[in-house]
């Protein structure tokens, strides 16, 4: 299989152009096209979002509120199976951070013999969203009285900020309880002396919670820039500017280090500033979120700088990484110095959520040909493997690990552009993921994606934290048309927390 560069136009404003100038996506037809993964006429899906972009793209004025009608059917299933997936955890786990649905055990996510309550706070929002109040209040209470940020536990700051903080933050919003920003708060200060003890300004990738002793000084892309969204709310709701200062200096000392072709490595030395390696790897991780945040956050935040790195960064992606392998679009490995190819050909499921972070940077067509490559493995594996090589679609890492990544591109695709498609493609996922991976204490991850659907030797027995916060959050929000969620305005991090867009007066 010949793999070709893809002489990609680039939709996006020149290098360095600010947000303000960036044009929103074109609004693509609302009309669903005839792509592959048909599913056979269901009860579908009559919600649209008017065909306009939404605020998302960056700069983009917020249009009127989408008239999104419910597909009443497809939301029941799909809060059907994430209160089965919570009852799970409720039964075994409750307390912990995750659970084992199979062995009716539990899992210490961040250090062994320490408990965040990971799934409570990751099902947060999402509970919201689907009207479960009273979970809501029961998830509130445990927070208040057990949630613990000064543990003696070495922990990762990526994590702590992704899933803790603003899961804490987000439950903020939908509920207004004070208890939970003055824990999202606490923790964000005790995560603070990654930042302000590094020579440099780039995060330690550990702290320990209780002493302030910081560890690790090579750090992968994404665990120095994914904090803006929820450090630059957590400064606008406190008025503490100490934690989006610490995000903004972080990011400016490795923009500062790109080549001159615009690309960046994998992982710096946070106490050097020199590069750990020579590899662009994007949109893969380790440095998925890195980009994500800089068009994310620069909308959440309206920071015309995080909007204009993300485009002069993701111009150079586009000429020097965007390949076609079989007719599709994939990304390859290049030395970001000189942009040659660097590396296997290898794709990870994890960057699928990239198709939607090019549509909401206003890369429309390149963000729907990504989606239609992952959708195009989807035929061959029904759930997602973690890594396959792009130019035979095969499976390289077998595992499936209950993984968000496709459907949080479908819902952003979908927002964007209005096409049904994308909604057809996130339920048939769904209706997989529920063949392959419902057990009966909840959803667990697989040992091998190809192995025949229940085959018990395949079930790797553990319901991830994020799968409360994302995987159905994402369809719920697709199929429902919740008024508790603003629709023009509402923005998801990577975790899938709506920092923006909840409507507290619900509860
Ligand atoms: C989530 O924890 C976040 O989406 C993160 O950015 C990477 N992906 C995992 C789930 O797959």
């Amino acid at each position: 299989m010949t793999v070709t560069p893809v002489p990609l136009p680039l939709p996006l404003t020149s290098p360095d152009s600010s947000a303000s100038s960036a044009s929103p996506a074109d609004p693509a037809s609302p009309k669903s096209r005839g792509r592959g993964l048909r599913p056979s006429r269901r009860t579908v899906l009559a919600a649209g979002v008017g065909g306009t972009a939404t605020a998302l793209v960056l700069g983009a004025a917020a249009p009127a509120e989408p008239s999104v009608s419910a597909d009443a059917i497809s939301a029941a299933a799909v809060r059907e199976e994430y209160l089965h997936g919570w009852r799970g955890y409720q039964d075994v786990a409750w307390g912990h951070d995750e659970a084992r649905p199979i062995s009716r055990t539990t899992h210490d996510f961040f250090a062994p013999g320490h408990t965040f309550g990971l799934s409570i706070v990751e099902a947060l929002d999402t509970l919201f969203l689907m009207g479960e109040d009273a979970e809501v209040i029961r998830c509130c209470d445990w927070i208040e009285q057990h949630f613990d940020p000064v543990q003696n536990a070495d922990v990762q700051i990526f994590e702590v900020v992704i899933r803790l903080v603003g899961g804490l933050l987000a439950g903020y919003q939908a509920t207004q309880r004070p208890a939970l920003l003055a824990r999202a708060r606490e923790l964000a200060d005790r995560l603070l002396p990654a930042f302000t003890a590094s020579p440099t300004g780039m995060p330690y990738t550990h702290v320990n919670l209780r002493t302030g002793a910081v560890r690790g000084k090579v750090a992968a892309l994404a665990e120095i820039g994914s904090n803006a969204m929820e450090f630059g709310l957590l400064s606008r709701l406190t008025g503490d500017a100490r934690y989006y200062d610490a995000s903004l200096r972080a990011y400016r000392a490795v923009i500062s280090r790109r080549s001159a072709l615009d690309l960046l490595g994998t992982s710096i030395d946070v106490e050097t500033g020199r590069w750990a390696d020579c590899t662009s790897v994007a949109p893969n991780a380790p440095v998925d979120s890195f980009y994500e945040y800089l068009c994310n956050g620069g909308a959440l935040l309206r920071d015309a700088q995080l909007s204009s790195w993300y485009q002069t960064l993701t111009a150079a992606i586009l000429r020097h990484q965007a390949v076609r392998a079989g007719g599709r679009l994939w990304f390859r490995s290049v030395d970001f110095r000189t942009g040659r190819p660097n590396g296997p050909t290898t794709q990870l499921e994890l960057g699928a959520f990239y198709a939607g972070l090019l549509g909401k940077g206003g890369a429309v067509r390149e963000g729907s040909a990504y989606f239609d490559s992952w959708t195009a493995v989807l035929e061959r594996h029904p759930v997602l493997p973690e890594s396959i090589d792009y130019t035979t679609l095969a499976p390289l890492d077998r595992s499936g690990q209950l993984r968000p990544e496709y459907a949080n591109s479908a819902f952003d695709l979908w927002r964007i552009t209005g096409d049904e498609h994308y909604k057809e493609c996130a339920f048939r996922w769904f209706l997989a993921m529920r063949d392959r991976q419902r057990v009966p204490g909840g959803y667990t991850n697989l040992r091998d994606v190809t192995a025949p659907a229940g085959s018990a030797r395949s079930y790797d027995d553990l319901t991830p934290g994020y799968w409360f916060a994302e995987n159905l959050k994402y369809l719920w929000l697709m199929f429902s048309g919740t008024p508790r969620f603003d629709y023009r305005v509402g923005m998801l991090s990577t975790e899938g927390k709506a920092l923006a867009g909840l409507r507290p007066q619900w509860l």
